[in-house]
């Protein structure tokens, strides 16, 4: 099935984190689409439901030097 998860996610000032920031994102196996939100400061990234995926989508944006968790 698929999954919608969205990340809150500082640290981004440019486009250019934007865009790596979904790269490492859509990079992850189960991710299918993955699109941030700079105003938002907020990822929606699109997913099959693999266990553990959300939080290494978080560990993926933390080791590309931003910080992220799970938004409500
Ligand atoms: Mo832009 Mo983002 O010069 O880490 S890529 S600030």
């Amino acid at each position: 099935a698929e999954d919608v998860t969205r990340l809150a996610i500082t640290g981004m000032t440019c486009a250019s984190c934007v865009g790596r920031v979904e790269r490492v994102l859509q990079a992850l196996p189960g991710v299918t689409q993955a699109s941030v939100n700079l105003a938002d400061e907020t990822a929606l990234v699109r997913h099959y439901a693999l266990a553990g995926l959300p939080e290494r989508m978080i560990e993926a944006v933390r080791a590309a030097g931003y910080e992220a968790r799970i938004a409500t």
